[in-house]
């Protein structure tokens, strides 16, 4: 199968590239490395060194992992991304490049705005691309949990069968979520079953949770296949940056009271969801959602499992919490349907744990400590900004 990865050279797409085409897939990256401006504009790096793209394309090819072709350009370049579909000619393309931090997307009005365009314009390229070169293709688009936010109902995969003053209707299960990142995509998730409806096309949209794991089989085989591995208040991920707090002998950083609950995902788990996803690929004009995580824990579960584990001491610090989101509240979501393609999920466990704090310690001289702690807060807003037009082009 053809596969083009878009966001490939992030913390999950490269390590997607590598896992399909280990499995003999011909794969094709795209990326603008956006993700490694945000690195320069926050003044933060990788826990984990990160080589070039072209440094990891060709480690691959010399470990004989096979050739990856890059295609280096920005999702917003409406005649790029036109160009590259048409050259690619995919049968599947697997979309994970947008900007993904919820804290950044939240930082002031500028990055709420370049978040949502260069996320809601970069999905709209790529479905028009789609539809003009080969309605074929089935557009893998990652999507998050945090669509639904935190309802006091069971979440269904996407969908909701509904009865209202005794008539019945399937409608896109409703979306409350938690930052103007989390409604880039459910404005992504909107176009994308337009799209389905009206032209055609085939989709999967995987609402994925929060993702945790530093590497799998193909990253392992070399340093310079290893992929990103973020530790800071904008871009760390709660199990993550737990990890890394533990190894530093930093206070584990509970938001508020830590009942809020999130569905989780190890990386390798990811890569595979992906595979399973475009091996069975959507019928045409099907929108098809499945929702990507393989176990619910509240965040002071976390914390609790991470300080039980640390072979040192590790505490636990309830800090304000920066966002404003639901600490206690229902949380009931269903994730069958990747189980019923095959998926066989990895759970946290005392052996992966155990391997994230070696690969922090090989790794910890290179955290700077003032970026651990939460520095964007829901509750401010925009009001001091400039407002000149030029303020809210998108940042590149
Ligand atoms: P990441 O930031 O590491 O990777 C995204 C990649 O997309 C980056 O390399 C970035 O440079 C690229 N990109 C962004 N905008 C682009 C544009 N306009 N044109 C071309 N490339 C662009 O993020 P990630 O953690 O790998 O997440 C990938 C996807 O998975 C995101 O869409 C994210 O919303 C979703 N997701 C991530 C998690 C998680 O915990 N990491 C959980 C659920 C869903
Ligand atoms: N949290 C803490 N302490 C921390 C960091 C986070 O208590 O040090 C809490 C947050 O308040 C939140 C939860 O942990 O309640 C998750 O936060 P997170 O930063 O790990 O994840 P989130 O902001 O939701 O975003 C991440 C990815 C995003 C993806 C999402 C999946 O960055 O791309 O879409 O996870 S989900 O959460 O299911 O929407």
């Amino acid at each position: 199968m053809q596969i083009l990865v878009l966001g490939g050279d992030g913390y999950l797409g490269w390590p997607t590239a590598l896992h399909l085409s280990a499995l003999g897939h011909e794969v094709a990256v795209n990326d603008n490395f956006a993700r490694r401006g945000y690195d320069d504009e926050i003044g933060v790096e990788s826990l984990v060194p990160i080589a070039t793209l072209d440094e990891r394309l060709a480690a691959w090819e010399q470990v004989g992992g096979g050739r990856i072709k890059a295609y280096v350009g920005d999702l917003c370049d409406a005649a790029f991304v036109h160009k590259m579909i048409a050259d690619v000619r995919p049968d599947t393309i697997v979309h994970y490049g947008e900007q993904r931090a919820a804290p950044y997307s939240m930082i002031d009005q500028a990055h709420a705005v370049y978040t949502q365009t260069n996320n809601v314009v970069g999905t709209l390229n790529v479905l028009y691309a789609i539809a003009d070169v080969d309605r074929d293709i089935h557009l893998v688009k990652l999507g998050t949990m945090g669509e639904y936010g935190t309802p006091n109902i069971d979440i269904e995969e996407g969908w909701l069968e509904v009865e209202h003053n005794g008539r019945r209707d399937r409608v896109l299960y409703p979306k409350k979520p938690g930052s103007f990142y989390h409604l880039s995509k459910v404005h992504d998730s909107h176009n994308i079953e337009f799209a389905c409806r009206i032209w055609g096309l085939r989709a999967t949209d995987l609402n994925q949770g929060v993702v945790y794991g530093a590497d799998t089989e193909q990253t392992k085989l070399d340093p310079r296949l290893l992929t990103r591995f973020d530790y800071d208040g904008v871009f760390g991920t709660v199990l993550n940056r737990m990890v890394i707090q533990a190894v530093l002998g930093h206070p584990l950083t509970v938001y508020g009271n830590g009942s809020q609950t999130r569905g989780l995902i190890n990386l390798v788990d990811t890569v595979e969801c992906i595979r399973l996803a475009s091996e069975s690929p959507a019928e045409r004009g099907e929108f098809r959602v499945f929702n990507q995580f393989t176990e619910q824990l509240s965040v002071r579960q976390i914390a609790e499992t991470i300080a039980r584990e640390y072979p040192g001491e590790a505490t636990i610090e309830h800090v304000a919490n920066p966002r404003i989101e639901q600490e206690d509240h229902y949380y009931n979501a269903r994730h069958t349907a990747l189980v019923d393609l095959g998926l066989r999920p990895t759970l946290l466990s005392v052996t992966l744990i155990d391997h994230l704090f070696d690969v922090v310690e090989r790794h910890k001289d290179r955290v700077d400590p003032a970026a651990i702690m939460p520095t964007v807060r829901w509750a401010q807003t925009a009001s001091e900004l400039p407002r000149t037009a030029s303020e809210f082009a998108p940042m590149k």
